[in-house]
């Protein structure tokens, strides 16, 4: 495993301080094999990074409901092309599998073509889209969603944004107002794996900016390697929630930090 070409530099050596003060002083038993010994001590140094603060997704929709407090606003967050409009489309897909009823605000008002990805993806899962022309309010849009969902009875709203600004300051100006006049329990950032070091620094940003609650790691099925989100889990101290593996609706797996580590590792 090449553990700088996907790791962040701080990343790495925050690992190998805590492999330092698990083996240094410790002795090898008998018959022990030092490459396996390493890789075990390696592999509780990455899990126990990757474990940080982990909290599952099922289980809090499950509670926000249970106490009462519904709709259940979640938003997707993200640069552009991560995979939001995908994701929210996989994860209303989940929630409608555990039960709950859902409704997608199209939030993404900017690029061409975003409303009606949206929409499609919600025909398809026979769940409403709340929805304006190209370049409306995206708050406003996000904020009908919910009033809709109230009258509705529906539990959960899926805030899908845009990624694609003119510039930095464009989008989380944007986002930000979504994000107060939505008020989400639950901000999910969208981090390409594929995209290596560039979607933890684009973690970094949108942690530094505006917060987040917890990471989606897509396009794991490519052959990126992980390890972007053991250095965005870093980076932010956000756990990643889910991974996203592909095109499809149920492609998308509760995160498993062994299983990112047994990806990376193989
Ligand atoms: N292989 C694979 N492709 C994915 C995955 N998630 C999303 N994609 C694809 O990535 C492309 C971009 O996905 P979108 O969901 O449109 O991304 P977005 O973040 O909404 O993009 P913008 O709206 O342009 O900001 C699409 O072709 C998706 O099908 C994944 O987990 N695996
Ligand atoms: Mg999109």
């Amino acid at each position: 495993m090449r553990l700088e070409s996907d790791i962040s530099s701080d990343a790495v050596t925050s690992v190998l301080d805590a492999l330092r003060t698990s083996l240094v002083g410790s002795r090898l038993r008998r018959g022990a094999e030092l490459a396996k010994v390493l890789e075990a001590a390696l592999k509780r140094a990455l899990r126990n990074l990757l474990s940080a603060g982990y909290w599952d997704f099922d289980a809090s929709i499950q509670s926000f409901l249970d106490e009462g407090d519904s709709p259940v606003v979640v938003m997707l967050v993200g640069v552009n092309g991560t995979g939001k409009t995908t994701t929210a489309a996989k994860i209303a897909h989940r929630l409608q599998s555990n039960g709950h009823s859902v409704i997608a605000a199209a939030g993404d008002t900017f690029r061409a073509g975003a409303i009606q990805q949206l929409e499609s993806h919600c025909e398809n899962l026979g769940i409403r889209c709340i929805s304006s022309q190209r370049g409306g309010d995206a708050a406003a849009i996000a904020r009908d969603a919910i009033e809709s969902a109230k009258a509705k009875n529906i539990d959960v709203v899926l805030v899908d944004t845009a990624g694609r600004m003119q510039n930095k300051t464009n989008l989380m100006k944007e986002l930000e107002k979504v994000r107060r006049v939505a008020n989400p329990h639950l901000v999910l950032f969208v981090g390409d794996a594929l995209a290596g070091n560039d979607a933890v620094d684009q973690a970094r940003m949108f942690q530094e900016m505006m917060r987040f609650d917890g990471a989606v790691l897509s396009k794991m099925d490519t052959d990126a390697k992980g390890g972007a989100g053991l250095s965005i889990a870093f980076a932010t101290s956000r756990p990643i929630v889910f991974a996203g593996t592909g095109q499809g609706y149920d492609d998308l797996l509760q995160f498993d930090p062994d299983w990112l580590l047994d990806e990376m590792f193989s």
